[in-house]
């Protein structure tokens, strides 16, 4: 089995994007397919706003601002400006290039194409070869419930800076939801799953609490995989470790593999943790311990190329 043939990573924002682009310089463009959470969509200023599908849309295409990790390098907030004067919502920052696609999005979103129809087009245009599909065309919304009362994500996230204790989360639309016929196909014809270095409950939780999702990584017969976003008991970036304390998880990589477990073949660690190997394997999954931080591209594609190497190794 080659498992290079079609791999198919899950996954948020920033982190989750780090691991693509590493995958996406090693593997020939149509064998990487990118399926993208959307719960963190929303509707800003009259636009449909799809932050991690442009984040994954801007580092594939090498476009993304590398100090954020999302929206473009080198843009402007001149826009923002104007609606500071007007006294508007300037919470969300949006520069005036990424304003373009939220205004091109909408758009299209409004003559009828589905959001997948659009993200092809979009990369289609942006040169991006690899295959990028939201996990759905039906709107699901993370909802937060905290001590706040209940947030959306981006309220949340953005406007409230993580600060609020969360006590539960769900999932708005889910229960519906299908994914898109894109990236069913792409599950079912996988030679490899990946659930990528994302927040496990914010970013990967909302993409398999689709079922037509998580069924088909259940049933999946190849090598499924998660690389653990806890490193030395911190978050690569954001709220996971904050979060799963909030939670009541165990704020380790094994906690995160516990949560994953049904889903798995193997799991793996950052070096630090190595020693949770056994704790992990505990568990019934294969491990193994790589440098999972990646600061550099250079870092981005050695992890890629382990991760690949171990499971042609442990799984072919
Ligand atoms: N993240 C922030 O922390 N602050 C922002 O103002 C912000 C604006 C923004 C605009 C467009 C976009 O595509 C992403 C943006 N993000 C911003 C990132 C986004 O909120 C998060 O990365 C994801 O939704 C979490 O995965």
């Amino acid at each position: 089995m080659n498992i290079r043939k079609n791999v198919v990573i899950l996954v948020g924002g920033v982190g989750g994007a780090k691991m693509a682009v590493g995958l996406a310089n090693i593997l020939p463009p149509d064998a990487l397919t990118v399926i993208v959470n959307t719960a963190d969509d929303f509707e800003h200023l009259g636009l449909h706003i799809s932050p991690d599908v442009d984040t994954l849309m801007y580092s594939l295409s090498g476009l993304v601002n590398p100090s954020t990790g999302w929206g473009l390098e080198g843009d402007t907030f001149q826009a923002m400006e104007q609606i500071r004067k007007y006294g508007g919502p300037d919470w969300f920052n949006l520069g005036d290039c990424d304003l373009g696609t939220h205004l091109v999005r909408t758009h299209l979103l409004n003559r009828g194409l589905t959001l997948t129809e659009i993200t092809q087009y979009l990369c289609s245009r942006l040169g991006i070869k690899q295959h990028l599909l939201p996990m759905t065309n039906d709107q699901v919304k993370t909802i937060l419930d905290t001590d706040q009362g209940e947030l959306g994500f981006q309220e949340y996230f953005v406007r409230e800076r993580w600060l609020p204790a969360v006590h539960g989360i769900r999932f708005e639309g889910s229960s519906t939801a299908a994914p898109s016929p894109e990236a069913a196909l792409a599950l079912e014809t996988a030679s490899l799953i990946i659930l990528g270095t994302s927040n496990p409950f914010l970013s990967i939780d909302p993409i398999i609490s689709i079922q037509g999702i998580s069924e088909r990584i259940l049933k999946a017969t190849v090598p499924r995989i998660a690389i653990s976003p806890v490193i030395a008991g911190k978050a690569i970036k954001g709220p996971t470790v904050k979060l799963m304390t909030e939670l009541g998880v165990e704020p380790s990589p094994v906690g995160v593999a516990e949560h994953y477990q049904n889903l798995l073949d193997g799991f793996i660690l950052d070096k630090q943790d190595a020693a949770l190997c056994d704790k992990v394997e505990g568990l019934g999954l294969r491990t193994a311990a790589f440098q999972t931080y990646m600061a550099s591209l250079a870092d981005k594609i050695t992890l890629a190329r382990q991760i690949i190497n171990w499971v042609e190794d442990s799984f072919g």
